[in-house]
């Protein structure tokens, strides 16, 4: 066994309180696309430009309402797999495992997480769009809220909005008080999640990257585990 390895083994062994930031890496073994992953990924075949930000919904809501009308039965199909679960084990044996995820699709909860924290919202919930949109009076067959009738949009996070209030400070206080942080199946590319596990780094907690390939956490997080999810992290837990 490597010093390295030594070392992983040790913190494993002794950690109480663990941040699992989880990205859509975690659930492409249920089925659930990733979004940048080389062929499959939803952002190599569709512009987010053209789903995934306010602007997008303004000009063709019934577009924006199509993808995530089929990506909300897909997750409704899909299954908790190995990974999900694992996690679910970890939290059982030490009481101290939060799941921050970046996943909109629910498996965690349903896998039986007790403590997530969602920054990205959730597929299966609808909110109020907040202003015009496009030809709106056109399209009858948008949802709409039965009490003001205003235009109902996906409860989710698009490009340039604020995440979910209380969320990333919820998330930075649990990171400050981990003694070791995971970050599973996210390429860690998007703000402001991906700062998470930079931030304990900084407080020299530390960090285990579990992923399928190379990421710009790699070069800095403690201990980089190429693989699946569903694979390696019930590997860790033991
Ligand atoms: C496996 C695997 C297996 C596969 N096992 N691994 C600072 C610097 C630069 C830019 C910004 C910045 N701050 C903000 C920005 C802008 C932007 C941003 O970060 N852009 C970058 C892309 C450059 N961020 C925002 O706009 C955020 N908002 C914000 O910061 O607002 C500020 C504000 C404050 C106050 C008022 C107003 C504004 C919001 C970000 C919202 C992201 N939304 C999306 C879509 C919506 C939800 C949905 O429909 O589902 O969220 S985009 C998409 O990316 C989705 C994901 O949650 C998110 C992250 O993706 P993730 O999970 O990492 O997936 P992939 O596909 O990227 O990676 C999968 C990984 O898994 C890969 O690495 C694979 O190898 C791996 N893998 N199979 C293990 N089996």
């Amino acid at each position: 066994m490597t010093h390295i390895e030594k070392r992983l083994r040790q913190v494993l062994h002794r950690a109480q309180r663990i941040v699992a930031l989880t990205g859509a890496g975690i659930s492409a073994e249920s089925g659930v696309p990733t979004f940048r992953d080389a062929q499959t990924g939803y952002w190599e075949q569709f512009d987010p430009g053209e789903l995934a930000t306010p602007e997008a919904f303004r000009r063709n809501p019934r577009r924006v309402w199509a993808w995530y009308a089929q990506r909300r039965r897909l997750a409704e199909q899909a299954q908790p797999n190995a990974g999900h679960r694992a996690l679910v084990d970890w939290e059982r044996q030490l009481g101290g495992l939060r799941v921050v995820t970046q996943n909109v699709d629910g498996l965690h909860q349903r896998a039986g997480s007790q403590q997530v924290t969602e920054l990205h919202g959730n597929i299966h919930r609808d909110r109020v769009f907040e202003g015009a949109v496009d030809g709106a009076s056109d399209a009858p067959e948008l949802p709409r809220c039965p009490c003001s009738g205003g235009l109902l949009r996906p409860d989710v996070v698009w490009f340039g909005e604020a995440l979910p209030e209380g969320t990333v400070e919820a998330a930075v206080a649990a990171v400050r008080e981990a003694d070791l942080v995971l970050s599973v199946g996210t390429s860690s590319l998007v703000q402001p999640a991906a700062s998470l596990p930079l931030e304990a780094l900084e407080r020299d907690i530390p960090v285990l990257e579990v992923n399928r390939e190379p990421t710009p956490l790699t070069p800095v997080a403690d201990w980089s585990l190429r693989g699946s999810a569903g694979e390696i992290l019930p590997a860790l837990v033991g």
